[in-house]
């Protein structure tokens, strides 16, 4: 089997468009660990069930520094006496036709899975000095425990190898200090990650279109939530690579659950559909957008009260959005908005500044809570929550600054089993979220493609509904 075969295509990928950002990363984090070596896997296949694997992909820290989509692959960072560090990026060869996977290996092998670029194809696309993964072993054995750090949780094999360093106990902490600067240095994104968001928006606002068109024939299925989930993920394939997280379609009073994903119910006329959905881009980096539509093209008046407070927060908290502003400062200004709307509706019984005090013992203290559920801004880029180890003096208590990209998500959610509030409102649930920019001067909302005034969503839905 393994003769008569035409010559096999050798040429190089060209650069890819990442490298130079990608070596800037890497010169950031080696700055912030001068004499230390760095050791960032990617992860492998992991198995969904007997023999078959979810599709791979890459760990977030390990992409961002170097644009790899190769399963398995390690980079490590040696310091030099210049105080710099030497990359090396060990990466599985390829299992072409001169190889025996080729044929038998149903993971790895071209045969099975098509061509794959190895440690050449790898080092010409990425500009990285890449070495076959063979050799890491030996490289990790040779790494000084006192004066390396590894991100840990990721690969199994890296994590098993340098066990026995954790004996002393004082290496995890030092480990830890690794994701936590990967995850700081996250926070500001670069020209190369903000294109990757305005692209993964984009295909966000196509399926978010697209979704619209086939609410009519949702409407005739028992579990139409999956059409319109299935329909924003065939966009999510074709313009991306897969979602970001699972989408969340939540029809009538599945909306006043957080994490709707099942999707598995009607969408029936009267009611609203709340949906959370983001295209992961090719790039790997993710939108993250809510909208609540009204299914037949026009709100009620009892959900348009609701969509109303909800528009206004939200408007509140993107208007908060600012260099040198807080981090909270979007979700004060949108909690702001809605506990004084629940107070003039009758819903807090002691008032809207009560319940906004920062004072947790105060009498009748977040009280809105019952209603609001969830905070309102998360950090978006590679991982739809993103920078996730961050300290929070640097994230949750820190400041915006240039280049974050946060959502501006607040909700109201109205039990469909809650005695406190009327029974026009239960089973309500409404959220709007757009990605918003920080920029020099403000902000940009980078989702405004998509319409988010009553007004508006009536009127682009009325385009795009058909029967
Ligand atoms: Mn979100």
């Amino acid at each position: 089997m393994a003769t008569s075969w035409a010559p096999q295509d050798n040429a190089l990928p060209s650069r890819d468009d990442c490298a130079p950002y990608a070596a800037k990363r890497r010169a950031l984090l080696g700055a912030r660990f001068p004499t230390d070596a760095l050791v960032v896997p990617t992860g492998g296949l992991r198995v969904r069930a007997n023999d078959t694997d979810y599709p791979f992909r890459p760990g977030s820290d390990f992409f961002w520094l170097t644009g790899c989509h190769e399963p398995d692959a390690v980079l490590v960072l040696l310091p030099n006496a210049a105080g710099e560090h030497q990359t090396t990026l060990y990466v599985p060869g390829r299992s072409d036709r001169s190889s025996s996977a080729f044929y038998a290996d149903r993971r790895y092998g071209e045969l099975w899975v098509g061509p794959r670029p190895g440690v050449r194809e790898t080092q010409a696309a990425l500009e990285i000095e890449c070495r076959p993964l063979s050799e890491l072993a030996d490289a990790l054995a040779r790494l000084a425990p006192r004066n390396t750090r590894v991100l840990r949780g990721i690969d199994p094999l890296v994590d098993r190898s340098v066990l026995r360093w954790s004996a002393g106990g004082s290496t995890v902490d030092r480990d830890a200090q690794l994701a936590q600067a990967l995850s700081e240095l996250r926070l500001v994104k670069d020209d190369h990650e903000l294109l990757a968001l305005d692209e993964a928006v984009a295909a966000t606002v196509r399926g978010f279109t697209e979704c619209v068109g086939e609410i009519g024939h949702a409407m005739t299925l028992p579990n139409g939530e999956r059409w319109l989930e299935g329909t924003f993920w065939r966009r999510a394939r074709v313009d991306g690579n897969d979602v970001g997280y699972g989408s969340i379609v939540a029809c009538g009073h599945h909306a006043t659950t957080l994490h709707w994903v099942r999707d598995d119910g009607p969408v029936r006329a009267g009611e609203l559909a709340l949906l959370d959905m983001g295209v992961e881009g090719r790039s790997l980096y993710t939108a993250d957008v809510t909208r609540t539509l009204p299914i037949t093209g026009r709100f009620t008046p009892v959900q348009k009260k609701v969509y109303d407070v909800v528009l206004r927060a939200q408007q509140a908290g993107i208007e908060a959005v600012r260099p040198g502003a807080s981090f909270l400062a979007p979700h004060r200004a949108a909690m702001r908005v809605i506990a004084t709307a629940l107070e003039d509706w009758g819903l807090l019984p002691g008032g809207a500044q009560a319940s906004l005090s920062d004072d947790p013992q105060a009498p009748g203290a977040g009280l809105h809570r019952r209603y609001t559920l969830h905070s309102t801004s998360h950090m978006l880029g590679l991982d739809v929550h993103d920078c996730a180890q961050a300290r929070d003096e640097a994230y949750r208590e820190g400041t915006l600054t240039a280049g974050m990209v946060l959502t501006v998500e607040p909700g109201l959610y109205f039990q469909p089993d809650d005695l406190t509030v009327p029974p026009e409102l239960r089973g309500i649930g409404v959220r709007i979220e757009d990605d918003i920019l920080v920029t020099s001067h403000g902000r940009r909302n980078m989702s405004t493609a998509l319409p988010r005034t009553a007004e508006e969503v009536e009127n682009w839905m009325g385009q795009h509904l058909s029967n």
